[in-house]
């Protein structure tokens, strides 16, 4: 009995080393090496080649190491009707809350603004926006977006979010579903993208929204790039009524050095580098799982194939 760890950038190594070294009674396998696929029961994928699952016969469930799973309902032989799981963890959580305040930061003083100043030689103050001037609006307030919203409450922020069911969160105003999503919308100057992507939310962030966000608004997508129209977003920034963005996901990852985001002042971009599961913090709940699958109990953090996340 074993677990494959299938994955096509260099970590493969460093997952497999903290899962043997948390547990030395499981084998554990890159895809890569030589292995007897009938005898792998547990799948941890991130990125997979597609097409790769569908070798391992016996699988009991797949494993994102990812809070995303997209990619893997994106595999059409993915084999059907097997659970999924996906890593939420505090870590994870905390990571991205760090990642979108620094974002939000620099957007209030402007430090994107003076950096590319300083390359030009060019001393021009402007003036500054301060905590209390924005609402924050998270699309979804799921792990990582509910962590964000009381971390901006501590920050004096005032966060308000949006999710497809109601939520409750103190200090948070919250709106739901498609019939709140443009009061939410119209009163959210910087927009922070945590959604799932599924056939639902992709392409969500598009010139419809934008129209719809106070004018200077501010976009920050750590979600996915296939939540976002390009071309929507050059164009609303072209016109005035979007004042920047900060991105750190895109349709292709790495970014084609062609695209006109790296030419664009007002956009700041991060290599999908937002929050990135740690060993340490989530090789515990994986070998949890792969627990409860040997004792035939039921999985944690398991993902909803109908909703997709
Ligand atoms: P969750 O599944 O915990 O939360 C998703 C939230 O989105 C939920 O609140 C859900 O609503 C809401 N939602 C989903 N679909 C819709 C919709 N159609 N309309 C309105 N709300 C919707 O996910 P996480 O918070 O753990 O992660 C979010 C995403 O962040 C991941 O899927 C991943 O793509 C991305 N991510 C990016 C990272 C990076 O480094 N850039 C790192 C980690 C994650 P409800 O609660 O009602 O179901
Ligand atoms: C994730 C990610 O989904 O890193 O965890 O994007």
């Amino acid at each position: 009995m074993s677990i494959v760890i299938i994955r096509q950038d260099d970590k493969i190594e460093l997952w497999k080393t903290a899962i043997e070294t948390a547990d030395p009674n499981i084998k554990v396998y890159s895809y890569l090496e030589p292995h007897d696929k009938n005898l792998v029961e547990v799948a941890l994928v991130w990125k997979h080649p597609k097409g790769s699952l569908a070798a391992y016969s016996n699988l009991k469930y797949i494993a994102s190491t990812g809070a995303g799973v997209d990619f893997i309902f994106e595999d059409e032989t993915t084999p059907k009707d097997l659970p999924i799981t996906r890593v939420v963890d505090t870590m994870l959580a905390s990571d991205m809350s760090e990642y979108v305040l620094a974002a939000i930061f620099s957007f209030l003083k402007h430090l994107n603004g003076y950096k590319v100043d300083q390359f030009h030689k060019v001393w021009k103050p402007r003036p500054y926006y301060r905590i209390s001037d924005f609402n924050i609006g998270i699309m979804g307030l799921g792990a990582l977006g509910t962590v964000l919203a009381k971390d901006l409450l501590r920050f004096v922020f005032k966060p308000q979010g949006w999710s497809n069911s109601k939520k409750v969160i103190q200090g948070v105003t919250t709106y739901q579903g498609e019939t709140e999503f443009g009061s939410f919308l119209s009163t959210s100057q910087v927009l922070v993208c945590l959604l799932p992507l599924t056939n639902k939310t992709t392409g969500i962030l598009n010139a419809g929204i934008f129209e719809q966000l106070p004018i200077g608004a501010y976009l920050i997508n750590a979600a996915r790039g296939g939540h976002l129209v390009d071309q929507d977003l050059l164009d609303y920034i072209d016109n005035g009524h979007i004042a920047g963005a900060t991105l750190d996901v895109f349709h292709q990852e790495p970014l084609p050095l062609t695209h006109p985001f790296w030419e664009n002042e007002k956009i700041n971009i991060t290599p999908h580098y937002a929050s990135v599961s740690d060993t340490d913090s989530v090789v515990p709940q994986l070998l949890e799982n792969y627990g409860r699958m040997q004792r035939g109990e039921s999985l944690l953090n398991l993902v909803s194939e109908l909703k997709g996340y």
